[in-house]
């Protein structure tokens, strides 16, 4: 489904919604860069440190000379200290923007001569088709709690996929913890989350020729505690009509447009979801504040 086609049914849903995936054009990666040094967003800092403490035992699980296939574009410094560690004979990144994926690539292949990459430009809802080599010696690495953007079926649906596809995972996961961590976390002080939840109408205006007027619409997050997840929202502040590519859409006062899903889990919980996708939970690692997990599968 293009962008136009994804705005159009979501925002034609009794709950408006729009996929997270389109937060990240070149304007919101930026601002989700700065989203990750804020004070009150802790999940960067604490899987970079826990990565770190651990990058001995991780590199261990993934074995040597492993096939190593990341979720996203390995811009960041964690990859490149799994990259270190772990001397992959093939490294696959997979990312949704391709530029994200050359400009990575070729860093990469600056810093480390003689690694081999395979940049495959697609995202975690397929099945990769690239594959050659054996299972075995394949390791899935998606980190960031990316996956709490999936509802826990989407999130075992993708379990399931890449048990077929590698022998083991390593998975980033954001912990279940007091709600107001959880809430100003996703509601900092300077304001940068709700310029980062913005963007998505600023750039439905920008690409799609949407006259959304972002004044009109104010940034709201939550702990939704039943289920396990932040939700983030855009609320209209007015009875509106918004238009994009010749559609109309009517927003009252106070409706929202759910734009996020970030579900958090308890280490067994996760476990547990792996567990019925067919892995199990061999290993567990945690910063030392117990914030966020990196569960090693197989
Ligand atoms: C990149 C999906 C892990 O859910 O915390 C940050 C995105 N949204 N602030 C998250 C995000 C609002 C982030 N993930």
């Amino acid at each position: 489904m293009s962008f136009l086609e994804d705005v159009v049914s979501g925002l034609s849903l009794p709950q408006k919604a729009l996929p997270p995936k389109y937060f990240y054009d070149a304007q919101g990666s930026r601002i989700f860069e700065r989203i990750c040094r804020l004070p009150e967003y802790y999940l960067t800092r604490a899987e970079m440190a826990l990565t770190r403490g651990h990058i001995g035992a991780i590199a261990a699980f993934a074995g040597s000379g492993c096939e190593l296939i990341e979720y996203g574009s390995g811009e960041g410094l964690k990859t490149r200290l799994l990259l270190r560690a772990l001397r992959p004979r093939l490294y696959v990144p997979v990312d949704i923007s391709q530029a994200a994926l050359e400009r990575a690539a070729q860093r990469l292949a600056r810093e480390f001569p003689g690694l081999r990459i395979a940049p495959v430009n697609g995202d975690f809802s397929r099945p990769l088709r690239i594959l050659s080599g054996a299972r075995r010696q394949r390791v899935v690495y998606f980190p960031g709690s990316t996956i709490g953007n999936l509802t826990p079926q989407e999130a075992h649906a993708f379990l399931a996929m890449s048990r077929a596809q590698a022998a083991r995972m390593l998975v980033g996961v954001d912990l279940k913890k007091d709600a107001n961590v959880l809430h100003a976390a996703y509601n900092d002080a300077r304001g940068v989350t709700a310029a980062f939840n913005l963007n998505l109408l600023a750039r439905i205006n920008r690409e799609l020729g949407g006259d959304f007027q972002l004044k009109r619409f104010s940034h709201y997050a939550f702990y939704n505690a039943p289920l396990g997840r932040i939700e983030m929202h855009l609320v209209s502040l007015a009875d509106q009509e918004a238009r994009v590519a010749g559609h109309r859409f009517q927003l009252r006062r106070g409706e929202s447009i759910h734009t996020e899903n970030s579900y958090k889990y308890a280490a067994d919980e996760f476990r547990a979801l792996a567990a019925r996708a067919g892995f199990t939970g061999k290993k567990l690692w945690m910063d030392r504040r117990g914030l966020f997990a990196l569960h090693g599968l197989t």
